[in-house]
C-alpha cells in the first residue's frame, strides 16, 4: 500500500524568531528551507499542516504564573503570527495548541484545527501515515510533536536542515534529536526527501509500454 506523507511545520512564529519574545537562535534560518519543503509537498498535492503556539494572556506556561517562559505567542498578537517569509500554500491546515491556561502546548499532535479536530484524529481520517517534521524549536515543540506522533503509530522523519533549538542549555538540541531518533524517528535533509518522494511517485505511475 502506498504510504501517504504529509508535512508538519511547527511554530514558525515571529516570537520564536530573532527579535521575538522567545527568540530561538537563528530561528528564522528555517524559513527558506521550509519554503523548499512546502513547495515540494504542495507540488505533489501532499497535505501541509502548520502548527502555532496560541496561548491565552495568562498561562501556567509563562514565568508570571509559575512556568519557565517569557510571555509569547499570545492569541491575536503580532508575535503569534507566522514569520512573514514563510510561504504556506493555499489549503495549509492550521493547528493551534496551548490554548488553555493550564497547558504548555508543546506537542502539535495535541493541537486542534480551526474546527476543533485533534491533529492525530485528522491524520488518521485523511489516511496519512507518514509525517515529515520541521520548524521550531528542536528541543521543545518539534521534539514533543515527533515523540507524540511516534507514540500514535505514525512514521516520522525529522527534517534536520529545517529545525533550530532554544538551547536553554548548550547541547539541548542535539540531545533532543538523539531522543527522537532513539524513539524511532528517521532523519533526512532536503535532497533525500525530494528523491524519496519522487521515487515513490514514479513507482505508482502506470508501467510504460513500447
Ligand atoms: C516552544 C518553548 C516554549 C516551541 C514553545 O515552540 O518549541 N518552546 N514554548
Amino acid at each position: 500500500m502506498q504510504r501517504r506523507a504529509a508535512l508538519l511545520v511547527v511554530d514558525v512564529q515571529i516570537d520564536f524568531c530573532p527579535g521575538g519574545a522567545l527568540a530561538v537562535p537563528n530561528g528564522d534560518q528555517v524559513v527558506p528551507l521550509l519554503n523548499r519543503y512546502l513547495e515540494l509537498f504542495n507540488q505533489r498535492s501532499a497535505p501541509v499542516f502548520a502548527s502555532r503556539d496560541w496561548h491565552p494572556e495568562q498561562s501556567k506556561h509563562f514565568k508570571e504564573q509559575g512556568g519557565i517562559w517569557p510571555v509569547h505567542c499570545v492569541q491575536g498578537t503580532a508575535g503569534a503570527d507566522f514569520h512573514p517569509g514563510l510561504r504556506l500554500p493555499e489549503g495549509t491546515i492550521l493547528i493551534s495548541k496551548g490554548m488553555t491556561n493550564w497547558d504548555n502546548g508543546y506537542s502539535a499532535l495535541q493541537g486542534v484545527t480551526e474546527n476543533g479536530t485533534p491533529l492525530a484524529m485528522l491524520l488518521r481520517r485523511m489516511e496519512l501515515d507518514r509525517l515529515y517534521v520541521g520548524g521550531l524549536a528542536t528541543d521543545y515543540c518539534v521534539k514533543e510533536s515527533v515523540l507524540d506522533a511516534l507514540k500514535e503509530g505514525f512514521t516520522v522523519t525529522v527534517l534536520t536542515d529545517a529545525i533550530r533549538g532554544v538551547e536553554v542549555q548548550a547541547g539541548d538540541s542535539e540531545h533532543a534529536l538523539q531522543e527522537m531518533l532513539a524513539a524511532g524517528a528517521g532523519q533526512a535533509t532536503f535532497a533525500s526527501v525530494r528523491s524519496t518522494l519522487q521515487a515513490e511517485g514514479e513507482a505508482h505511475l502506470p508501467a510504460r509500454t513500447g
